[in-house]
């Protein structure tokens, strides 16, 4: 079992930490979809990170279909919440993270561009988009230490390993002072063994 990508990505580091807690034996290449193309193509012609390849030699991608997947066959306690209306809350949640993600790989992506061809509307856009994000996430953090149920789940998970990598990348479109919630929780998962062992790099 091999997962391909760079733990600077939300979606890589997401599957990682989640394959480790969730007892699925792994090694890890680290290898981006900018500089390694050409080698990540000859992998996966999709070039998509995380691309986790089986025991089989087949390539499975998308982080939350690849935790899905861990999830089915895991050896250690689930990081989903068992209780239907709980659970429902965690996928609430991690939709809500991977919206973080995703829009903090957007402004990414658009400061990939020259200066002036940058489009100042649509920057502006995904910003908001991200800030609407933590602003959600900021209320439900602020209730308890974990988001879910008092209990450590993938909402927690995701959530953190978004906020980590919105400050590495964007941390000027959010801000420190309006997010204190999110800001413990990231420290708090931030501690955890999975989350030290693998980085963001
Ligand atoms: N929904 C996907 C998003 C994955 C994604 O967009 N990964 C980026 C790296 S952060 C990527 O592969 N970019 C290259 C590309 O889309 O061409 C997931 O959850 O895995």
């Amino acid at each position: 079992m091999e997962l391909i990508g760079m733990l600077d990505s939300p979606y890589v580091r997401r599957a990682a930490i989640s394959l480790r807690l969730l007892g699925i034996p792994f090694q890890h290449r680290s290898l981006s979809v900018f500089r390694n193309f050409n080698e990540f193509e000859q992998i996966n012609p999709l070039v998509k990170a995380p691309t986790l390849i089986g025991d089989d030699g087949e390539l499975l991608v998308d982080s939350s279909l690849i935790i899905e997947w861990a999830e089915s066959v895991r050896t250690e306690p689930s990081l989903m919440p068992s209780a239907p209306a709980e659970r429902l809350q965690a996928w609430r949640l991690i939709g809500m993270a991977l919206t973080a993600s995703e829009k903090s790989v957007q402004i990414v992506y658009e400061h990939k561009r020259a200066p002036e061809h940058r489009d100042g509307g649509w920057l502006s856009r995904v910003e908001g988009q991200l800030r609407a994000a933590y602003d959600m996430l900021e209320r439900h953090a602020a209730h308890g230490d974990w988001l879910v149920g008092g209990r450590f789940s993938q909402a927690d998970l995701s959530t953190a390993v978004a906020w980590r990598f919105t400050q590495l990348v964007a941390g000027q479109a959010v801000g420190q002072h309006d997010y204190c919630a999110l800001r413990a929780l990231s420290l708090r998962a931030e501690q955890l063994p999975a989350f030290q062992a693998l980085p963001p790099e």
